[in-house]
């Protein structure tokens, strides 16, 4: 296989993609430093965010054979900047990750990636495994073993067994949820602890 190194800012998706490329079980785990495995260079989200960082992010793609660029379906920005593809001396490739959210606006992911100079665009969700068997047969080369059998098989809904959120026991996209709804979970819970807060102040009044 040839080597990827995934770069992107923290909660684009980078790990799960890299979970769901090998297997059908997605686990959450903050990435704590560069991961380098056999086919995946892992690597944290702050690197790109952060000037000096990505520095290191720059020499570590000699490490690899190709670039992955990801981007957030979801995002409302981008980190990169027009053109920046043609300071890299391997091939770079886009990859819209969580196509499969409620939020997901994939063309204007894919005007962001194209405009930083990706030529080969990967719409992907690691939860419903939706695009996973395209990116495996681009690294593919003569020989290799696949973690898959066919394509039916890597992009099939995978097994959420903990999310950044904590949930549980969930199954391809079936529990998925927008990040606006995710904003309001969060509201309703900060709200809910203020209202705690105030009555156990009145109930020692
Ligand atoms: N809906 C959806 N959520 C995803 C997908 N991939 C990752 N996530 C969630 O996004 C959050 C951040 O993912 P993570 O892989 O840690 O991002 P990283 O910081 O780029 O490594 C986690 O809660 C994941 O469960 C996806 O394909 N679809
Ligand atoms: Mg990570």
């Amino acid at each position: 296989m040839r080597k990827i190194i995934l770069i992107g800012r923290s909660e684009t998706g980078k790990t799960t993609l890299r979970q769901a490329l090998n297997g059908t079980v997605l686990d959450y785990q903050k990435t704590q430093y560069i991961g380098h495995e056999a086919v995946v260079i892992d690597t944290p989200g702050e690197y790109a965010e952060t000037v000096d960082l990505a520095r290191a992010l720059g020499l570590y793609t000699y490490e690899a054979d190709v670039v992955g660029l990801l981007l957030n379906a979801t995002e409302q920005y981008s980190l990169y900047p027009p053109a920046c593809t043609a300071s890299c001396n391997r091939p770079v490739i886009g990859i819209i990750t969580k196509i499969d959210s409620p939020d997901a606006n994939v063309e204007r992911a894919e005007r962001w990636l194209r405009l930083a100079g990706c030529k080969e665009i990967f719409p992907v969700s690691a939860y419903t495994g939706q695009g996973i068997w395209q990116i495996l047969e681009y690294l593919r080369e003569p020989g290799d073993v696949l973690p898959f059998k066919d394509e039916a098989e890597a992009n099939r809904p995978r097994c959420v067994v903990s999310d950044k959120f904590g949930e549980v026991g969930r199954t391809g996209s079936a529990g998925r949820r927008s990040w606006s709804e995710m904003a309001n979970r969060r509201q309703a819970a900060r709200a809910e602890r203020l209202r705690q807060i105030r009555e156990s102040a009145h109930g020692s009044d």
